[in-house]
């Protein structure tokens, strides 16, 4: 693995004989994402490029205030390579602002809306931000709070902003000032950070590249067919790979069509703007997917202009997957994607169990696959394994972690998915289970050990093991198994010390266990497995 000087210090890259095939052969085309949105804003100028609130503006408008929100940005201070943690809800402002720090090179770090302190803290010190770009109040939450929390603790941090109320922090409706000259970060440079799901203590960032973002993008909006023409509703949190790239927003601007965002994606929020603004596709998370096909309102609100669901981030089931068109009236596509990179979709005209009953098959054709047992050699064909791939879009390595890239990824730079696939005879990929110790819940994803390591710090806890319990709705949720030392503490006491110290509500476990021991693999680790299993049959046995 080639660590190339020229890059941000701890962002492995490509090989060099690599960054040159994918340059010749066309992946890679020296494109960044400031002159994308300039390039756009030249040729679709007066075309509406993001609705959101009371905003609907033009991609020239938007190129515009992107150009003076990056000259305010570059008057306070912020310069090249700086990380900046960005947390905003659905808004168009999110745009304005990664663009505006893609335009000058500084790198956003994407943190989710549910991140807390823990989170937050960890990032900005890790990456050693100095800005964080916060709104006022979103979802009963006061983010200013957390922001003070939060600088007091990180030395680099010298700018917080706020979209809306700023109280004792910097108003971000007051940095933006007269366009300067500011120059550009080169394409082959790190563009931003997107977080990784992760199996790990703390979360690991992802350094995407322009070169490599970008070419995620075009191949994104070549396999989902986006034109000017899309309108594309960002349900999801911006924020998240899926409705960010694949194609998500940045494909929509790709191919100079509309995005427009939903604060909530649920039907009484969504539904309404599908039938005003004509949305032509958007993306869900399994759960959300069954909120729509059983909402009532799907009768009550005009949907026809929807032609594609996309849908992915945890397994859908085939059940619900058939479901889509008869219910909602459009096609369904199966997306399978990981924020280090890979993304396989299934096809708009592959035949209905194609895409009832797969995962779908990689984007690119430079994508690499093997599917490999535990020594790393190939299965039998049609057998499962774990996945492993390399590519144009796919990290060789994760932000200063040269230790755990050792393990996350294969000599010859192959990342392990932790994801357990097979491959159909047709080359389609399906989800089978996952090897890595992380709990799914619904596309959220939860890693064991970093709850696990917040759980030990009670001093009533002796040992703790997260593990996934299957549920109906969220696919899996989280159980806690605590062997107390002493008399137990109650369970909501433990969740609430977990929310004390400032853990994302959705990795607080459904549900905790007291047990005396934890069965035991051969060589004396704690088998998570016997414990699921454990969990499973008793939690299926009627209580008496
Ligand atoms: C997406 O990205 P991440 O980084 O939040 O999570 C990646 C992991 C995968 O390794 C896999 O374990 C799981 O999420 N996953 C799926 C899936 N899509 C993702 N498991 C089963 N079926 C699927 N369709 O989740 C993500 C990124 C870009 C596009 C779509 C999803």
């Amino acid at each position: 693995m080639s660590t190339a000087l020229e890059h941000l210090p701890g962002c492995p890259t490509w090989p060099e004989d690599f960054a040159r095939r994918y340059r010749e052969a066309g992946y890679w085309r020296g494109e960044t994402f400031g002159q994308l949105l300039r390039d756009r804003a030249r040729d679709f100028g007066t075309r509406v490029a993001l609705v959101g609130g009371t905003h609907r503006w033009t991609y020239a408008e938007l190129d515009a205030r992107v150009d003076r929100l990056a000259a305010g940005f570059h008057a306070m201070g912020i310069r090249s390579r700086d990380r900046v943690v960005v947390q905003l809800p659905n808004v168009p402002e999110f745009y304005e602002v990664i663009f505006a720090l893609f335009r000058m090179g500084a790198l956003p770090v994407f943190a989710l809306p549910a991140h807390r302190a823990s989170e937050i803290g960890y990032f900005c010190a890790f990456t050693e931000a100095v800005a964080y770009v916060i709104p006022d109040r979103f979802g009963g939450f006061d983010y200013r709070g957390l922001a003070e929390q939060v600088k007091a603790a990180t030395p680099t941090l010298k700018h917080v902003l706020v979209l809306g109320d700023a109280g004792s922090h910097t108003a971000l409706a007051s940095v933006a000032t007269e366009p300067v000259a500011l120059e550009g970060p080169s394409p082959s440079d790190v563009a931003f950070f997107q977080l990784s799901g992760g199996s790990t203590g703390v979360p690991k960032l992802i350094p995407r590249t322009h070169d490599d973002y970008i070419y995620s993008l075009r191949a994104s909006v070549d396999v989902c067919r986006l034109s000017p023409e899309t309108v594309y509703l960002c349900a999801l949190p911006a924020a998240h790979n899926f409705p960010m790239s694949s194609p998500g927003v940045l494909g929509t601007f790709y191919a100079g069509g509309t995005a427009v965002m939903a604060l909530n994606p649920s039907p009484d929020v969504a539904f309404p703007l599908i039938e005003r603004e004509r949305v032509t596709v958007t993306a869900l998370v399994p759960p959300l997917t069954m909120v729509w096909l059983d909402s009532s309102l799907a009768k009550k609100h005009d949907l026809s202009s929807l032609k594609v669901l996309q849908v992915g981030g945890a397994r859908l089931s085939d059940e619900a997957a058939a479901r889509v068109r008869p219910t909602l009236g459009c096609g369904l596509q199966q997306v399978f994607g990981m924020a280090e990179g890979l993304v396989n979709y299934t096809r708009l005209d592959d035949a209905e169990t194609r895409i009832v009953t797969t995962q779908g098959r990689p984007m690119s054709d430079a994508d690499e696959l093997r599917v490999v047992d535990d020594d790393d050699v190939p299965v039998a064909p049609g057998g499962t394994g774990h996945l492993l791939t390399r590519g144009p879009y796919t990290i060789r390595g994760y932000y200063k972690a040269e230790a755990h890239n050792t393990k996350a990824f294969t000599t010859d730079g192959f990342y392990r998915t932790g994801d357990l696939v097979r491959l159909t005879p047709e080359g389609d990929l399906v989800v089978e289970g996952r090897a890595k110790d992380q709990i799914n819940r619904g596309g959220d994803k939860v890693a064991a050990e970093e709850v696990e390591n917040h759980l030990l710090a009670h001093p009533s806890v002796s040992d703790a093991a997260v593990v996934a319990i299957p549920d109906k709705f969220l696919g899996e949720r989280t159980c806690a198994v605590v062997i107390p030392r002493g008399e137990a503490p109650s369970p909501s006491a433990l969740n609430a010390f977990l929310r004390q110290r400032g853990l994302a509500s959705f990795k607080i476990p459904d549900r905790i266990e007291f047990v005396a021991a934890f069965p035991q693999t051969g060589v004396g680790k704690v088998s998570k497995k016997a414990l699921r299993d454990s969990l499973r049959q008793s939690l299926s046995t009627p209580s008496p």
